[in-house]
């Protein structure tokens, strides 16, 4: 028996994703360990590890000797939509790559509303020459970050180092320099009530599910330099109310939103999205998860974990996230 065959498996269970880049990394990262892409059996006592993203349900609760789920997403709704999920740690995403690329998006997305991206985009389709003159400063708007996790921190500060005025909104209270911090349901009314650009870096729980609905949208304010907010959100498309996103755009509740992710992805053809002129749209990749900067380190924790060691970056089952 090789010392590949002596160390627990790992199982690499990918929904929508090309299973063989990871393969690879997998390979490289743990010579020591063989990686599976099915499980061998009904019951399949080789397998210690699993590498999922959107893993196929029924599939982990028959691993008897299964020792921790990694996610590789940092967002680990599709491992809690398993029926029959076994009781065993889940470690989720938390890297410097990661989130420098969702920084990247959301300062892109903040600057290109900002700037009226959308609408010279579409000036220039019509061959039209119109200046903006009351281009309001960065120091006029303020970008209201919902959820303050790895990555609205780290977005926070970097809009903050562009000038615009940064608050937050995390169900626990949070204190971060330079930005105005709103906490729970209280915490809600005031934070909407600020916001000229919301972003939404929420993880989808049971209390997060539909929470940018008509209900909210009427709290946010309307009397800012943008008139309505702006809308972008890169955390869950379960997180909106799709319908009455278009409701609000329509009604003038929202002036523009953008959005990467969606109920159903790919986004259907026949998506009033598509066509929709205040719409932007980008195919769920904010930030991808890219297997050379993640596999090490997920590996190096089921090393450490054989000696002993505790995970880091684990999962609340109660809180969801
Ligand atoms: P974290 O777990 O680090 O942060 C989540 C934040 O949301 C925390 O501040 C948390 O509050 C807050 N939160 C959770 N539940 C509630 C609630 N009920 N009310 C108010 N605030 C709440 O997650 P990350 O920052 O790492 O990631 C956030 C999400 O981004 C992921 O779950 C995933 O869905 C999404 N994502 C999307 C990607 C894309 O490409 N579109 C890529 C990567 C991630 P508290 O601080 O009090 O715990
Ligand atoms: C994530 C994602 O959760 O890619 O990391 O959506």
């Amino acid at each position: 028996m090789t010392d590949n065959e002596n160390r627990g498996r790992i199982l690499l269970s990918l929904t929508g994703w090309a299973p063989d880049v990871w393969l690879k990394q997998l390979a490289e990262a743990a010579p020591h360990r063989k990686t599976v892409v099915e499980p061998e059996g009904d019951s399949d006592p080789s397998i210690e590890y699993a590498v999922v993203w959107k893993p196929k349900p029924k599939v982990l609760g028959k691993l008897p000797r299964l020792k921790a789920i990694f996610s590789v997403g940092a967002g680990v709704d599709h491992v809690f939509s398993d029926p029959d999920l076994p009781d065993v740690p889940i470690v989720r995403v938390v890297s410097p790559d990661l989130t420098a690329r969702m920084s990247e998006y959301v300062v892109w997305q903040v600057l290109d509303h900002h700037r009226l991206g959308p609408r010279y985009r579409q000036q220039q389709m019509d061959r039209i020459w119109e200046e903006d003159r009351d281009q309001p400063a960065a120091s006029d708007i303020t970008v209201g970050i919902m959820g303050l996790g790895e990555l609205g921190t780290d977005a926070a500060a970097k809009l903050r180092c562009l000038g615009f005025k940064v608050s937050g909104w995390s169900r626990t209270a949070k204190s971060i320099e330079g930005v105005t911090c709103h906490a729970g349901n209280t915490g809600l009314g005031p934070f909407l009530a600020t916001a000229d650009i919301i972003v939404v870096l929420l993880p989808l729980t049971p209390d997060t599910r539909e929470i940018l609905n008509k209900e909210l949208f009427a709290k946010m304010t309307r009397r800012g330099p943008l008139g309505a907010p702006i809308l972008i959100n890169a955390g869950r498309g379960g997180l909106q109310n799709e319908a009455d996103i278009l409701s609000a755009l329509d009604a003038g509740q929202l002036s523009a939103v953008t959005l990467d992710v969606f109920h159903q992805e790919p986004l259907p053809a026949d998506s009033p999205f598509w066509s929709h002129p205040k719409v932007t749209i980008t195919p769920h990749s904010a930030a991808a998860s890219m297997p050379a900067s993640l596999i090490g380190p997920m590996v190096a924790q089921m090393d450490a974990h054989d000696r002993g060691e505790p995970f880091k970056n684990l999962v609340d089952r109660k809180a969801g996230y």
